[in-house]
């Protein structure tokens, strides 16, 4: 496998799905809610997925897709070279700001991240990496991050975390917040993986996320040696819904640790 050839014509198809997604500005735009109304889709995240789907399906036909939208492969296993992309994450972000999304894509062989990639579209900010070969921002070589205590740390949450919900104790939450120097949250999984994995903050935890949503942003963790696990301290499956947490070294631990009670 020519995992260069792969490389190159991965970012030329994202360069030019941002281009597409940018253009959309200028047209009608169609907001539909999936699971809930809350939970919103439109025919922009449907026309990047079936962009993606036709150019890799004409030029590599024994590749897998796996796309949010479902217009790939139905899936049971990570088993031969497979795709994971979202093309829009963070549409509420798409939808009520025009920024602050991106495309997510991480391309898998036999469940192993080999090249990852995070789009940030509007600030034509591009974050890559490739197995053993380091992570970039742009043309940037990314360091190897090191540790942060927890209060001198920035950790990227939501809200409805640190709220009685039904997936983790919310108190032990809230002493994380009290805790640490600043919270943010982005509104885009990708997003936030791409900053904690370039230094903008330290960690970046959800109960809720699925596979397009971190696929392409734990290749890029996992070159600076952040690191990426379930909250259970497990590895991420990539085949369903999953808590996710990713963070400097030491700083995982301490979360893990200190701040996580899964109900
Ligand atoms: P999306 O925009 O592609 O749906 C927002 O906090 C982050 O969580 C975004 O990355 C968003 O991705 C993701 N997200 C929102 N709702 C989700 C759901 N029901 N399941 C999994 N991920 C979700
Ligand atoms: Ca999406």
């Amino acid at each position: 496998m020519n995992w260069g050839i792969i490389d190159r014509y991965a970012k030329s198809l994202i360069k030019e799905a941002g281009h597409k997604i940018r253009v959309s500005f200028f047209s009608h735009i169609d907001i539909d809610s999936k699971a809930h109304a809350n939970d919103l889709v439109t025919n922009i995240d449907r026309d990047i997925e079936r962009f993606f789907v036709k150019r890799i399906g004409r030029d590599f036909p024994d590749h897998k897709i796996l796309g949010e939208e479902g217009y790939g492969s139905e899936l049971e296993s990570l088993k031969g070279i497979v795709w994971i992309l979202d093309p829009i994450d963070g549409t509420m972000n798409f939808v009520h700001q025009k920024r602050n999304f991106a495309i997510s894509l991480g391309i898998y062989a036999d469940g192993i991240g080999m090249l990852g990639y995070i789009y940030d579209v509007m600030r034509d900010d591009f974050y890559h990496a490739a197995k053993g070969e380091g992570a970039y921002f742009n043309d940037e070589r990314l360091p190897t991050l090191e540790t942060t205590p927890l209060r001198e740390a920035i950790i990227g949450i939501n809200a409805s975390w640190v709220a009685p919900n039904r997936y983790v104790e919310h108190e032990p939450i809230i002493e994380l917040v009290k805790s640490c120097r600043g919270t943010r949250s982005y509104g885009s999984a990708a997003i936030e993986l791409a900053y904690v994995s370039s230094g903008k903050i330290d960690a970046y935890l959800s109960m809720r996320l699925s596979p397009w949503d971190i696929a392409g942003g734990m290749i890029i963790a996992q070159e600076v040696g952040a690191l990426t696990t379930t909250m259970k301290g497990e590895k991420p499956r990539l085949l369903g819904q999953e808590t996710f947490i990713v963070a400097r070294p030491g700083l995982h631990k301490e979360i893990m640790e200190k701040y996580i009670c899964l109900k």
